[in-house]
């Protein structure tokens, strides 16, 4: 069954859709971390290229990009968890947050999360030394989609976590590609 999903798709042209290595030289950079942070690798925001950001009013003179090969070098940790709220438990695996943050060095005290869609959430640094809130990069094993929940997604552990206990949804960002460091 499988080899002949394989051979139709070959037939089809749909293999294609494969990348044609999984290393990071061909993975895009998916997450843009910038403003108050001590670590940069790439120069200003291109308004020309980077219609997203320009529409999303993100700008930066320096950045530190990560793209999901890097993520998965990280520690990868699973979190059981409904979402929405009241949804089916799932389980969401990718880093800490704050081993993410790790590589930027943050020096403020606030992050700043946008999603593809622009929804914005301002979340305190400190929290995500509180808690083991993760960067989700797949759900049920499968990466996380754009036009779903991807590229990342803020997954907190709301059912092991007790302080976390009945959170709403509202930092459960999905469709993270950027996060700006704040100084307050
Ligand atoms: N990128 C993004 N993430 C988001 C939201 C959103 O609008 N965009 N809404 C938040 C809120 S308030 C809720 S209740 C849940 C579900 O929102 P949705 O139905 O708009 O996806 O996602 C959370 N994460
Ligand atoms: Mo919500």
């Amino acid at each position: 069954m499988t080899r002949w999903i394989i051979m139709l798709a070959a037939t089809l042209g749909l293999m294609a859709c494969e990348a044609p290595t999984n290393n990071g030289e061909n993975s895009a950079d998916i997450i843009t971390i910038y403003g108050a942070i001590a670590t940069v690798d790439r120069g200003p925001m291109d308004p020309q290229t980077e219609p997203l950001f320009n529409t999303f009013g993100i700008e930066f003179d320096a950045a530190c990009v990560i793209n999901t090969a890097a993520l998965l070098t990280l520690e990868q940790h699973t979190i059981r968890a409904d979402f929405p709220a009241g949804a089916s438990v799932r389980n969401f695996s990718g880093p800490l947050l704050r081993d993410v943050m790790a590589i930027a060095v943050p020096t403020g005290q606030t992050l700043v999360v946008t999603s593809v869609d622009g929804y914005q959430r301002e979340i305190d640094l400190q929290r995500i030394y509180d808690h083991d809130v993760i960067l989700a990069v797949r759900m049920d094993g499968d990466p996380l989609p754009m036009g779903g929940f991807g590229p990342a997604m803020l997954v907190w552990p709301r059912r092991t976590d007790p302080a976390l206990t009945g959170m709403s949804d509202d930092d459960w960002s999905w469709g993270v590609i950027a996060i700006e460091v704040r100084e307050a």
